[in-house]
């Protein structure tokens, strides 16, 4: 029985395993031990999948998948799973729409995130807009995708749209940046009455005081509706003489005012050290873009990129993730003030 419950649906069907016995991780939180769920090559003409994102629904699960061609231009693909392990994706990209009904591709589009508001779902991406920027569409029968407005101005990534209206207004997690391998980055919320003009910007969180989100951070997956407040997956980098390493860091949100962070935990949730994690297209990427979680019994799945190459999972529960991330929180002022200036 939780202490902490998750504000969502039942999802008894939902991928879960136990945590191994003999783990010693510090975070309550444990790889799928089949990972990674996607390999190479999944289907003809896609070289790899990873920075996916996915939704239950009737039962089963669908998603957006990142896929890079090969041609090595990124382009997101959908997907049906029983189990949401075993994913069948399409062999054609998501066809577009703008609201006329007419093709409207975007010329790359990569990292989606997929989210349920209301009784539409909307996948967010980045993809070109004169630059790097977020484009979304929605979708309620998962074969129309219509185009919705560019929500940003370029060059903006990471942005991912909470689950529910809050105070009335639609609410987007984004993250500000440059038209390049960005070096810097803070996670940004902006509020909008109708998905179409968005506006009333705030700071959420700035890159951590800890070397491994010393770099930049950016939003991962929706965040979870909890007793506790918005319980947040991100990713945080560290820049190296090698490279920058991406790690899965957790925080809890003001439920009615995202903009200040309640609890932002000190230490990471999850680094790369497997082999899929650590060797790739991208070396040393853990890059979370969705979970799927059960009301009932506070299970969580966490969905990630590894190494740009795969997508991998992750499993924790409610009670232990939040306990974890409170016990460990450090937050500093541009974290719990509201965010304006
Ligand atoms: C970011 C994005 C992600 C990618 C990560 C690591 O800037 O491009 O898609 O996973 O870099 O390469």
């Amino acid at each position: 029985m939780s202490n902490v419950k998750i504000i969502g649906s039942s999802v008894p069907n939902m991928p879960w395993q136990d945590r191994p016995a003999n783990d010693n991780h510090d975070a309550p939180i444990w790889r799928y031990t089949n990972n990674p769920v996607i390999g190479r090559n999944p289907v003809k003409g896609i070289a790899r999948i990873f920075n996916s994102a996915v939704v239950p629904v009737d039962g089963k699960f669908v998603g957006v998948f990142r896929a890079e061609q090969v041609n090595g231009i990124p382009y997101i693909y959908f997907g049906r799973s029983e189990d949401g392990i075993n994913w069948d994706i399409d062999e054609e990209k998501i066809p577009f729409v703008d609201k006329d009904g007419n093709p409207a591709m975007p010329i790359y589009a990569y990292d989606p995130r997929f989210v349920k508001v209301d009784d539409t779902y909307y996948a967010i991406w980045c993809q070109d807009f004169y630059g790097a920027a977020i484009g979304m569409a929605k979708t309620t029968d998962f074969k129309t995708f219509t185009r919705i407005e560019n929500p940003f101005l370029p060059f903006n990534r990471n942005a991912v749209l909470f689950p529910r209206k809050i105070n009335g207004k639609f609410m987007m997690l984004s993250r500000p940046s440059d038209s390049g391998h960005t070096p810097f980055g803070d996670i940004f919320v902006s509020e909008s009455p109708d998905m179409e003009y968005w506006g009333h910007h705030r700071h959420v969180m700035g890159k951590g005081s800890e070397w491994w989100e010393s770099l930049k951070i950016g939003g991962g997956a929706a965040p979870i509706e909890t007793s506790e407040g918005w319980l947040l997956f991100y990713h945080g980098v560290a820049g190296t003489c090698n490279g920058y390493v991406y790690s899965i860091g957790g925080a809890i949100l003001d439920i009615d005012n995202p903009s200040i962070v309640k609890y932002r935990c000190e230490n990471y949730l999850l680094t790369p050290e497997e082999w899929y994690e650590e060797r790739g297209f991208v070396p040393n990427v853990a890059f979370p873009c969705a979970t799927i979680c059960d009301a009932d019994t506070g299970r969580i799945a966490i969905y990630y990129g590894a190494a740009d190459s795969y997508v991998a999972m992750a499993f924790t529960n409610i009670d232990d993730i939040v306990a974890y991330i409170k016990d460990h929180s450090k937050t500093n002022t541009t974290d719990t003030e509201i965010g304006i200036r």
